[in-house]
């Protein structure tokens, strides 16, 4: 079949819209028409060039719901009609690391994953003159139709809003979830969310969900702080309005440090500072942020000596087919709140107008509705 989509052909370049040619699904598959699709700081990451497993030409776009279509040879857990959210972190039931659970992390699948291409080792896309377009996260949901393994699809109650749900598919599952499954957020702690975006304010939501006491939000960004606010954040702070060392203000206000900290920048220097703004003795340091190929983190390692924690998180250490399905139940329930943080809405054709919104802070998730 042919499909619209949005191409990164080269690093760096816009994104071009564009019609693809789609092979079926072939056995383990399913084809799933995608209704609407979140922006990412991940994709933009990728499409910059900044990604070491970046290939292109590919279809980014991780953050999507939609309907299934067809599904290939062997499929069960899914049927034409069944509504769907793509996980880039699947869930087999199956491999050493879903049977274990002190990680979220299956590893199925993951090494065709990394190279833009199916478990069979092959792409479903490609332009209308041949040349193979790689996948991207297992997801590809920049594009209004795409070819998902079933280990890779939550499948998700229907009467649930897809503009609304792309989301749980990776901002609002990472972020709630890395204060739930990931660090485990005891009723009173304090803590410090650095980066108040589509991530970042998802921890101040897991945050007040897990009852914290104090939620300080750090951000350079000053018209964030509304937002946050009404999320839960209860002290903000600009590094560039801080006089004098960073850390130890943090550590004033929060009263020795908090008791959790998550960088949700990807800037190394400011994961050392919520490391360092960590309690001496059993502060938790949560790296959320993805930073470019070849930085890399460095603390004295006094730090840890002396009681600090560094752990790290992907898609919120969720299990995506037992876990998405109850976050939507959540959204749905009113348990949890999306809607304010879709700040813009577009067209496929706009999607290059969403990545100009990230860069100038103006929104916190621009959705591409199909
Ligand atoms: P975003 O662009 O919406 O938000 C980033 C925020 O950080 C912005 O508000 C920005 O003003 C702020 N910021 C940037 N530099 C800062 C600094 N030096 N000090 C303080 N604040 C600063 O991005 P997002 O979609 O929220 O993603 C955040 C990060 O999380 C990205 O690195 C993304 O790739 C990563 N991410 C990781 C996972 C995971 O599973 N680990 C999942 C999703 C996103
Ligand atoms: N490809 C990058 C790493 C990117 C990365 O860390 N991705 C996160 C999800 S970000 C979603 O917005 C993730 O799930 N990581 C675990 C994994 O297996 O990719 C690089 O640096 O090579
Ligand atoms: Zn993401």
């Amino acid at each position: 079949m042919r499909t619209k989509a949005a191409v990164a052909v080269a690093p760096g370049q816009p994104l071009e819209v564009m019609e693809v040619n789609l092979e079926g699904p072939r056995a383990g598959e399913v084809l799933v028409e995608i209704k609407a699709t979140g922006l990412c700081h991940t994709d933009e990451f990728t499409r910059s060039g900044d990604d070491p497993e970046g290939i292109f030409p590919a279809i980014l776009g991780h953050e999507g719901a939609g309907v299934v279509i067809e599904v290939g040879e062997g499929v069960t857990s899914l049927e034409v009609g069944d509504h769907v959210i793509p996980l880039y972190t699947p869930e087999c039931r199956e491999c050493d690391y879903c049977l274990n659970p002190k990680t979220n992390l299956c590893q199925s699948i993951r090494t065709t994953q990394g190279q833009g291409l199916l478990p069979d080792g092959s792409t479903r896309f490609s332009m209308l003159d041949g040349t193979p377009i790689h996948h991207y996260m297992g997801c590809s949901t920049f594009a209004n139709h795409t070819v998902v393994p079933e280990i890779a699809l939550a499948k998700v109650r229907k009467d649930a809003p897809f503009d609304k749900i792309c989301y749980i598919g990776c901002g609002v599952t990472t972020g709630i979830g890395a204060v739930i499954n990931t660090a485990k957020v005891e009723i009173g702690s304090t803590a410090i969310v650095f980066g108040l975006g589509g991530i970042g304010l998802n921890v101040i939501q897991g945050l007040k969900l897990a009852g914290a006491d104090q939620i300080v939000g750090v951000d350079l960004n000053d018209s964030k702080v509304e937002m946050a606010t009404h999320f839960g954040m209860t002290d903000f702070v600009n590094p560039s309005k801080v006089e004098g060392d960073m850390v130890a203000h943090l550590v004033e206000i929060t009263g020795g440090g908090a008791d959790y900290t998550f960088d949700a920048t990807g800037n190394v220097n400011v994961m050392r500072t919520a490391l360092e703004a960590a309690h001496k003795g059993w502060g938790e340091s949560i790296i959320i942020g993805v930073a470019p190929a070849g930085a890399e983190i460095s603390t004295r390692p006094f730090q840890l000596v002396t009681g600090r924690v560094w752990r790290g998180t992907a898609f919120g250490g969720a299990s995506g087919r037992t876990d998405v399905p109850k976050i939507v139940d959540w959204y749905m329930d009113g348990k949890i709140e999306i809607d304010p943080m879709i700040t813009h809405k577009l067209s496929l054709e706009q999607i290059n107008e969403g990545f100009e919104l990230m860069h100038k802070g103006e929104s916190i998730r621009a959705v591409v509705e199909f």
